[in-house]
């Protein structure tokens, strides 16, 4: 059994990359399981890799580092249940020190003795590119802090959504990278489809990449800090439409909500949706940066009864993050039963164990 960790920062493309993998690795015959993980408990991850047929167990209410115990007993879960070839362990996209934290655990304590394969770690091309320029990303200090750190440990580094940068810019993020980020193993993807991953998948299956060994010399304040910076809001809601207007109804809330989140300056870490209408289920991304055209990763919608499982992950408070999701709701003519909420802050990230 082959476990692959993938990390890096919200919204980058993990699960959408793992989707791929798995469906490659799927259709030559091997059994492939997810573990999913996120600081909240209701998650458009798992949703989202469920509907993709894949056995998906989750780590839920804080990140892999500080829930050990759960990861090594979802990893032994799958193996009984589904008895994988491979595993691919997603850890949440505000977590790093996973070198010391889970690598290194995994490979001395897990009873299974089922240790990772590859730790890559995802960034979204577009926001390497400028942090290696020196310009500005949408975040605080602190925040950014964790996405430096996120690249640091990396065993390898996947520049994700190439598609969406010039020929010139990638050599721009190569050339820099180079210089910024030397001995580092790089490689250029994009995740939407099985071809795009199938080099990643190719590395990483056959060991070509091997685990990084140095630990982190982070900073546990800072990383706090920026953890702490970041709103968790995850809902689950339902509302009626006059029927076939749903598509309609949630691209105007969440045309809203992006509106006001840019004019409080709030960086979107991910704003996921999974949206449900009938026997329909699709699910919506917005990220940090914008990407004309997210209207059309909805499909038609029929029928009346709508379903919206939200995940958003944006540097606010939580309170008013809370506040905003309602107003934009109301606003945008929808009156919503909410069957589930939870809005908070990370807390303090206390790792079971920390190998250095
Ligand atoms: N254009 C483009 N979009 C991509 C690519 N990979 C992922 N995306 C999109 O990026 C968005 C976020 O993708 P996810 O796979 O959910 O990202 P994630 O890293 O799992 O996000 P979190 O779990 O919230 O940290 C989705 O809209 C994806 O379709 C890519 O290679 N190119
Ligand atoms: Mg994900």
């Amino acid at each position: 059994m082959k476990l692959h960790i993938v990390g890096g920062f919200l919204g980058s493309g993990k699960t959408t990359a793992i989707i791929q993998a798995a469906k490659g690795l799927m259709s030559t015959g091997l059994t492939v399981g997810v573990i999913t993980n996120d600081q909240g408990k209701y998650l458009v991850d798992t949703a989202f890799v469920r509907l993709a047929d894949i056995p998906t167990v989750e780590v839920t209410g804080g990140c892999f580092c500080c829930n050990y115990d759960d990861l090594s007993g979802r990893i032994d879960q799958l193996i009984e249940k589904n008895a994988p070839d491979v595993i691919f362990a997603e850890s949440v996209g505000s977590c790093a020190d996973i070198v010391a934290t889970v690598v290194k655990p995994l490979l001395e304590y897990n009873p299974s003795g089922s240790g990772p394969s590859s730790f890559s770690v995802f960034t979204d091309a577009r926001l390497l590119r400028r942090r290696l320029k020196k310009q500005d990303l949408p975040f605080s200090d602190d925040v950014v802090y964790i996405f430096d750190q996120q690249i640091e440990e990396a065993g390898l580094i996947v520049v994700n959504k190439i598609d969406l940068l010039k020929a010139n810019e990638i050599e721009e993020i190569s050339d820099l990278a180079k210089k910024q980020l030397p001995a580092k193993p790089i490689l250029f993807q994009t995740s939407l489809n099985e071809d795009g991953v199938k080099k990643w998948v190719d590395l990483i299956h056959s060991g070509q990449v091997t685990l990084p060994t140095k630990s982190l010399d982070i900073d546990y304040a800072r990383y706090g800090a920026g953890e702490a910076q970041l709103a968790w809001l995850d809902q689950s809601v339902h509302f009626q439409v006059p029927d076939g207007q749903g598509k309609r109804f949630v691209i105007e809330f969440v045309r809203l909500l992006v509106r006001e989140l840019s004019v409080r300056q709030s960086g979107i870490g991910h704003l996921k949706f999974i949206i449900q209408t009938g026997d329909q289920e699709t699910k919506l991304s917005i990220t940090t940066l914008p990407e004309p055209g997210w209207e059309n990763q909805i499909g038609q919608m029929p029928g009346s009864e709508v379903h919206l499982l939200i995940n958003a992950r944006v540097e606010i408070g939580a309170e008013n993050l809370s506040q905003l999701v309602k107003e934009c709701f109301e606003r945008s003519g929808i009156v919503c039963q909410m069957e589930q909420e939870a809005a908070f802050h990370p807390g303090q990230p206390h790792p079971t164990h920390r190998i250095m």
